[in-house]
């Protein structure tokens, strides 16, 4: 229903009269909510949407364990180290469940790392952010994995299966990392003063940037359109973002940290929160490539990639003997 709302006015959505047979029989199962699996007809700007999104999800998730990554040996606690550790893996599994999926739209893991290593691909503009302090896990699982929670619930019921069955697992996991968030900065806003402005400081430095993390404003949004008539998209950016701050703010006040936004007031009319104007040219010089941590992300997987190369080099070995005993055996 809504996918045809949107479809009705999206720029460069094509009209049911535009579309092929093969398109309208395509639209009519998105219409009628059955999922699309990989063997499937579908048009190629479905199947480019999905390898771009799904990958630079991925990609997004694998260069997500390296803010995280860089405290878990300075963890406050043997059990904060260990959830923690648990946390960064978990990270890398969505990923490659994420990765699994765009495989089966025909692009390979090869490729996919190739997009990411040459700055083709994007990943989420938050992991360019760097963490100084411990309490900047707290806020990285309260706000990071709360936003991306926020955004991927709706996925679960896109129109692409392989993509919607993996966001199922991933949302449980994300829903664990944000309660670990949220306990961190529970504590430390409970504790010494200095604890608590060490909170205080973290919300500060990843408020915004988490705003940012649901994307462009819909006005800006060059995808949406056509992702909600595909039904990948359910909700558009400014919706999600909204429910975000929503949800966040009273619990920055259980907390007893200020949100920094001064302009951030309750609406009754639209039952929600007004708050202040983002910052959309940090966001665009960030995914641009200008964010304060890209080179460092970037050069992290990049020399992950090259230090790998002898294993992936000793595999293929591997396989090929194996192959030939095979064959010579039979
Ligand atoms: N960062 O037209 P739209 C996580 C790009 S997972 C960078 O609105 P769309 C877990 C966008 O790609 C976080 N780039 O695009 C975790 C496009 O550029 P392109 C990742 C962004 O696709 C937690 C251009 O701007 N989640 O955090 C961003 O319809 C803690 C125009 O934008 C996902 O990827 C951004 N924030 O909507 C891990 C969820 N926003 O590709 C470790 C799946 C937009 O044409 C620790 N993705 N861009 O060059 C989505 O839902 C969508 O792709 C959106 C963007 C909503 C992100």
């Amino acid at each position: 229903m809504y996918a045809q709302m949107v479809k009705a006015t999206g720029k460069g959505v094509k009209t049911r009269e535009q579309m092929d047979e093969n398109e309208r029989h395509f639209q009519d199962r998105i219409d009628n909510d059955i999922k699309i699996e990989a063997k499937d007809w579908m048009p190629e700007g479905y199947r480019k949407t999905l390898k771009r999104q799904i990958s630079q999800h991925a990609h997004s998730e694998i260069v997500g364990q390296l803010p995280e990554g860089n405290w878990i040996t300075r963890a406050p606690t043997l059990e904060r180290k260990t959830i923690l550790l648990a946390k960064v893996q978990d990270e890398a599994g969505h990923g490659l469940y994420l990765y699994c999926a765009a495989e089966t739209l025909g692009i390979s893991r090869d490729e996919m790392t190739e997009q990411l290593l040459s700055g083709k691909a994007k990943y989420s503009s938050i992991f360019n952010y760097p963490t100084l302090t411990w309490a900047d896990m707290g806020a990285i699982g309260w706000l990071v994995d709360g936003a991306a929670i926020m955004n991927q619930v709706p996925l679960q019921y896109c129109s692409y299966g392989p993509y919607a069955r993996a966001m199922v697992r991933i949302c449980k996991e994300e829903s664990f990392h944000q309660r670990q968030g949220f306990d961190i900065m529970n504590v430390l806003a409970k504790g010494s003063e200095a604890q608590k402005a060490m909170a205080q400081d973290a919300l500060n430095r990843w408020w915004w940037p988490a705003l940012m993390m649901f994307g462009p404003s819909d006005a800006d949004s060059v995808h949406s359109a056509q992702s909600f008539a595909w039904n990948i998209k359910q909700n558009s950016n400014d919706e999600l973002r909204q429910k975000f701050v929503d949800q966040t703010v009273p619990q920055a006040e259980f907390l007893g940290l200020n949100v920094p936004d001064s302009d951030l007031k309750w609406n009754d009319k639209k039952n929600g929160y007004d708050f202040g104007a983002i910052n959309w040219d940090e966001f665009f010089a960030v995914i641009a490539g200008d964010g304060p941590c890209n080179k460092e992300r970037l050069g992290a997987r990049q020399k992950a990639w090259n230090d790998g190369a002898w294993f992936r080099e000793a595999l293929i070995v591997n396989a090929e003997k194996r192959a030939a005993c095979k064959q010579a055996a039979e």
